[in-house]
């Protein structure tokens, strides 16, 4: 059992999605995290231990080497792949809720901004590390920011900009979130955003990258 999970770790932080994949060549013609998570189910393995020992194990070490520029978006992305064909076969236990997830995470790009290649791999990084992602897409209004915190309570809110021209939107999204609820914890990121910033507009957190944010969301809901 340990083996196996050390296996899909390993798959998820080289990116090996599945067996057919030719990614990374080393790996070519073996089996892949799809391949392993369903012999690790069908060896009667807890999902919940799939996801926190196999999945989540391996995306939190490609997480730091992410943050310690010993890896780039595209192997972010491969591993988020490896990640997301796994869970598909995860899904209908977190469903029934036998998996707890760790919280609920909203995320979206700012009104008036098109950037979404940070915020998915954000958004993946967050799945990745068990928590449910609500995504609201691209230039994401404040109103439609609200509406998802009314349909899922205690959600963390997380807002990109990649513009410094819709940068300044987050302001006014931030301040009617934290008007309409109190307690909400918000996150603010994109290349163009900085820390003075979210003091500024008082949002609760800045990181510059996903594994920053996903430590704060762990030490935080913990
Ligand atoms: C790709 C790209 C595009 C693509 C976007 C495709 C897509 N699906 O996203 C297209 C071609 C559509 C585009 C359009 C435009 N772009 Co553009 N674009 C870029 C480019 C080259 C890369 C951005 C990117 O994806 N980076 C990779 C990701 C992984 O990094 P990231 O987004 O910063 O995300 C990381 C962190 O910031 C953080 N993060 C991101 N979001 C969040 C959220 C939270 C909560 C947290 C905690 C962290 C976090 O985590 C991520 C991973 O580390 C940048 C230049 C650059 N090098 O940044 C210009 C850039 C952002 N674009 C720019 C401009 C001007 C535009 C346009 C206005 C161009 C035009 N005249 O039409 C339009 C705007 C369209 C619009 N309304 O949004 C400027 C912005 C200048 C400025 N300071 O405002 C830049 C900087 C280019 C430049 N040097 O001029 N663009």
């Amino acid at each position: 059992m340990e083996e196996l999970l050390a296996r899909i770790a390993e798959c998820v932080e080289v990116g090996k999605i599945s067996k057919a994949t030719p990614y990374p060549p080393t790996m070519k013609g073996m089996d892949g995290a799809e391949e392993l998570t369903l012999q690790a189910l069908d060896a009667g393995i807890a999902p919940s231990d799939i996801l926190t020992r196999g999945l989540i194990a391996g995306m939190e070490k490609i997480g730091v080497k992410f943050k310690n520029n010993q890896v780039f978006v595209p192997q972010v992305l491969m591993s988020a792949k490896a990640m997301s064909i796994a869970m598909k076969h995860l899904k209908q236990f977190f469903n029934d809720g036998s998996v707890q997830r760790r919280g609920q995470f909203i995320i979206g790009t700012v009104e008036g901004d098109l950037h979404d290649i940070g915020k998915n791999l954000v958004a993946m990084m967050v799945e990745g590390n068990g928590y449910e992602v609500i995504d609201l897409g691209v230039d994401v209004k404040t109103e439609q920011f609200i509406d998802a915190v009314k349909a899922h309570p205690g959600a963390y809110v997380g807002m990109s900009a990649l513009l410094t021209t819709t940068m300044v939107n987050m302001e006014q999204i931030n301040a009617a979130l934290k008007q309409e609820f109190p307690h909400i914890v918000t996150f603010i990121g994109g290349a163009p955003v900085t820390q003075e910033f979210a003091q500024k507009i008082g949002a609760d957190y800045y990181t510059d990258g996903p594994q920053e944010l996903v430590e704060i969301l762990n030490r935080i809901s913990a």
